[in-house]
């Protein structure tokens, strides 16, 4: 399907959505949220889609946050349907059944960092920013910064970021937990891809097992994420992956998953 707000390219299994409106730097309108939620629906029924990247175009943005000419046309009302409407999105990238990597080419501000948190990881380019600056707005974050920050990168570094709205560098992102991997800036996709084929070369019935462990395990107690671990780790020998990763390793050979969601 063709979009007017986003790219979609596919390769060896890895999609990759890019961002496109570089005129207001990748800034999410109503018709950019509209068109993300359909791209992921399309990822969600697309079985042959094995992993998802995410990134911005141009040089300069991954997104620069919510599109600030609709900001100032809300009242409470519109706000509602607003905050339905990118909560639903957000809430479907976090719960894709596949893993996602934010490429942050750029800004990331706001409903942007907020976007790229959804993700699994991040990786940055070096000239990459990132920041919370809706208090420079008088409002909050509404995609979920005040809650994903602060479990990323614990309260009083993130009560920081939120208070003032201040911008970081993708270095100092690293070093507070929000990037895993700062590249030079012309070999970001390079090193996604990388890391993206690597993971699409796996069992995509384990590679959901751990996305869903990790991420409900995180809101209950040990013994409970315990639990959840010992269920996905049965559900995996429901699949012919396993069968294939563990004959692979025996007959000294490497493992040729499938991706397959039944036996
Ligand atoms: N919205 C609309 N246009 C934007 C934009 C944005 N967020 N950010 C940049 N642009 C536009 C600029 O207006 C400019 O357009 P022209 O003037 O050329 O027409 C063009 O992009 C280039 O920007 P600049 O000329 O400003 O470029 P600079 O390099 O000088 O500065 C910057 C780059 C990123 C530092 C600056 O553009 C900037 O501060 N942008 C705004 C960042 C920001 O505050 N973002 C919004 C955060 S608030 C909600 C849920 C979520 C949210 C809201 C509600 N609910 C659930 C209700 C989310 C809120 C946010 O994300």
């Amino acid at each position: 399907m063709a979009y007017n707000t986003l790219v979609v390219t596919t390769a060896q299994g890895v999609q990759t959505i890019t961002f496109n409106r570089p005129k207001a730097l990748n800034a999410l309108n109503s018709e950019l949220l509209n068109e993300f939620s359909q791209a992921l629906e399309e990822v969600v029924s697309n079985e042959a889609v094995r992993v998802l990247v995410l990134t911005g175009t141009g040089g300069k943005a991954f997104v620069a946050g919510a599109d600030i000419n609709e900001l100032a046309r809300l009242d409470t009302l519109k706000a509602k349907v607003f905050i339905h409407r990118g909560l639903s999105v957000i809430n479907k990238l976090a719960e894709l059944p596949i893993p996602v990597i934010a490429a942050v080419n750029g800004f990331a501000l706001g409903g942007g960092l907020e976007i790229a948190m959804a993700c699994d990881f991040i990786y940055a380019a070096e000239n990459a920013s990132f920041g919370q600056p809706e208090i420079k707005l008088g409002i909050i974050p509404g995609y979920g910064g005040t809650q994903r920050l602060p479990r990323m990168i614990g309260p009083g570094a993130a009560k920081e970021l939120l208070y003032t709205g201040k911008m970081i560098s993708a270095e100092e992102a690293r070093r507070l937990g929000i990037v895993n991997t700062v590249t030079a800036a012309g070999t970001l996709m390079d090193e996604v891809m990388a890391c993206a084929r690597e993971m699409a070369s796996k069992g995509r019935v384990a590679l959901r097992a751990i996305k869903q462990t990790v991420n409900q395990g995180l809101s209950v107690d040990l013994a409970s994420g315990l639990r959840m671990e010992t269920d996905a780790f049965a559900l995996c020998f429901a699949s012919a992956d396993a069968k294939e990763g563990t004959a692979a390793f025996l007959e000294k050979r490497k493992a040729d998953f499938k991706g397959g969601l039944t036996d």
